[in-house]
């Protein structure tokens, strides 16, 4: 074998029962225009998607396009560079398409989000102010089952990433020995984002996601003598995971926001109607179970 397809083949490796997740959040924040609005352009807002404590995404995300209404210019709107977003103004609410794509190295499959832009409040909260968004979040996670060994060693100081340790008896190459596929390194957080006082920090959430996984992968209990309410959910995960995604595929982890039309999950709510993180942090726990359960 020539050493060109050995090296292929060593960076190819797969670290089997590894795998890698990244917290993400994506949303909209919209603004009425107030005496600016006209007919056509009434708010204007921003679709984004980042990571759940605001770190930098380009260390996985090459690309998102965000798929608008037919009725805005150019509906499809391609960003290369982080943060990966799209500001516009304009009249109506409606579903965003949004794809991510990944570098070579974490996975070749993409990832079809979708999220419904919102413009208004869903109950009146006071008069209609310019100063106050509608903040619509939703927090998923990304998980990539066995990673490659190149993936792995590249993101695993990453602060956006939740790395764990490598299972007993599995030893990396000392760094240096592999070809790392190099990302670009810049700043590409969205710490001092100017939107950021209007993010949720999910952050909390997902560390007592964490303590909750693991409590569940201490009390595994067989599917057979679970009462878990959300038995055909899971069945229903599964099958969709295997339809759509192979091996390297990504996996939206916490889908029960798609399925469980929790208001909690779907964190929805303004600075005014200000729900408390807290609510959401417990409902995610709780929640969290029945994928844990299979
Ligand atoms: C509705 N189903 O009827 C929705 C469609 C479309 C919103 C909303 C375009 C702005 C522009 C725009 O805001 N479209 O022309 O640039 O409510």
């Amino acid at each position: 074998m020539e050493n060109w397809q050995k090296k292929k083949i060593e960076q190819n490796k797969k670290l089997k029962d590894v795998e890698i997740s990244f917290p993400i959040v994506y949303g909209t924040i919209s603004f009425w225009l107030g005496k600016k609005a006209s007919e056509h352009h009434s708010h204007k807002w921003t679709v984004y998607v980042r990571s759940a404590n605001n770190e930098d995404l380009s260390v996985i995300v090459k690309r998102v396009v965000f798929q608008l209404h037919p009725s805005f210019q150019n509906p499809t709107r391609v960003v290369d560079q982080p943060p990966f977003e799209l500001s516009e103004s304009g009249w109506g609410e409606f579903e965003i398409a949004i794809t991510l794509f990944f570098h070579s190295d974490v996975c070749e499959k993409r990832l079809d989000l979708f999220h419904q832009l919102k413009l208004y409040p869903e109950e009146e909260v006071g008069p209609p102010s310019t100063k106050k968004p509608v903040v619509v979040e939703t927090y998923d996670e990304i998980v990539f089952p066995e990673p490659t060994e190149v993936f792995f060693q590249r993101v695993q100081n990453h602060p956006a990433a939740n790395v764990p340790r490598l299972p007993p008896g599995l030893t990396l190459p000392p760094p240096g020995s592999m070809e790392i596929v190099p990302y670009e390194k810049k700043h590409g957080d969205t710490k001092d984002h100017p939107l950021s006082q209007w993010f949720s920090n999910f952050s909390e959430a997902d560390e007592l996601l964490k303590l909750a996984a693991a409590r569940q992968q201490v009390r595994r209990r067989p599917i057979a003598s679970s009462k878990c309410p959300y038995f055909l959910i899971c069945i229903g995960i599964l099958l969709e995971c295997l339809l759509h995604f192979h091996t390297c595929a990504p996996v939206i982890h916490a889908t029960f926001t798609r399925f469980m039309k929790l208001p909690c999950l779907f964190g929805e709510f303004s600075p005014v109607l200000s729900v408390p993180v807290v609510k959401h942090v417990q409902d995610r726990v709780e929640a969290s179970k029945f994928p844990l359960i299979i």
